[in-house]
């Protein structure tokens, strides 16, 4: 079994006491062990994040990291996954990040359906900024920059994705470690574009912990099937992230469906095409 110790980095974490973060680190730690443990070696993985409080992750990772820019996690680790299809690449974005300087590209690494791993670090609120609204702050939500409460209604990430075209759709919480660990093993090992929303209460600028454990349940419990997009749909919409419906979590949506790659590839480069070999894929381009 692998030492987590493994993965200590010599960084010093500034990470608030009682952030969400600390239990996004646990789950991607426990995930990576166990990934190496069935046999995927720690340094194939490369994971890159945005900017803000849960871009901190890399610096708190001993495995190949990449800090990219505000908002372009997504193309930044598509262009190291097109490079080099061998590595395993994860990357991290926050809610503000992902969803608003950084929504198109989330959007067209979905309609792609690359094989990347996106994780969101979805506190609904600029952590590092000091508690600015974000797209999915709830309507009424008062921070830095509304401080009459926000005029707007949130977005919802899960719908979006969903009709972008991801083919693995999650949501996980951070307080509940084990479903969130299990929840990115099966995004690794999922063929195409998967996307983890992850609840992740921001403990000095919207601490949102009562609320998740109250509402927040499996949706294993209720026989969810991920493979309908119907269904999908439905559970969703369940929670707009604004009301106080009960909020599903777990595998939303997991299908197969050819990868950007693989389209990419057909007929135009080589299968024995090894890294770096750029002789030959222009040799069959031009
Ligand atoms: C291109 C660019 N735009 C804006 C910023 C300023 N900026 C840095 S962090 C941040 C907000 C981060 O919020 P979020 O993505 O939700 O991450 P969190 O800090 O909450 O983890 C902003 C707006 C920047 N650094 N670069």
């Amino acid at each position: 079994m692998t030492k987590l110790k493994e993965l200590d980095t010599y960084a010093q974490n500034t990470w608030c006491p009682g952030c969400g973060n600390f239990g996004i680190l646990t789950a991607v730690r426990k995930a990576l062990g166990e990934l190496r443990d069935e046999g995927t070696d720690l340094h194939k993985f490369v994971i890159a994040s945005g900017i803000g409080c849960h871009a901190k992750i890399v610096d708190y990772l001993n495995v190949n990291t990449f800090y990219s820019i505000h908002g372009r996690v997504p193309p930044a680790i598509s262009g190291i996954k097109l490079a080099n299809p061998n590595l395993v690449v994860i990357g991290h974005a926050g809610d503000g990040d992902a969803y608003g300087e950084g929504v198109a590209h989330l959007i067209f690494a979905a309609k792609r359906n690359i094989n990347i791993n996106m994780i969101i670090h979805n506190n609904r609120v600029y952590g590092l900024t000091t508690g600015q609204f974000t797209p999915t702050s709830p309507t009424g939500f008062k921070g830095r920059s509304t401080p009459k409460g926000s005029p707007e209604e949130p977005i919802n990430p899960i719908e979006l994705m969903l009709s972008s075209g991801a083919s693995f759709v999650a949501r996980g919480y951070a307080a509940r470690t084990g479903l969130l660990k299990e929840l990115i093993k099966a995004a690794v090992k999922h063929k195409g574009f998967s996307f983890i929303d992850v609840l992740q209460p921001c403990h000095t600028f919207f601490n949102t912990y009562d609320f998740y454990n109250e509402k927040t349940y499996e949706l294993t419990e209720e026989n969810h099937d991920p493979t309908s997009y119907e269904q999908a749909m439905v559970k969703a919409r369940e929670w707009p992230y604004e009301t106080e419906e009960k909020i599903p979590i777990g595998t939303f949506y997991q299908v197969e469906k050819p990868t950007y790659e693989e389209r990419l590839s057909k007929g135009r480069i080589p299968a024995n095409m090894t890294p770096g070999d750029i002789k030959t894929v222009l040799e069959h381009h031009l």
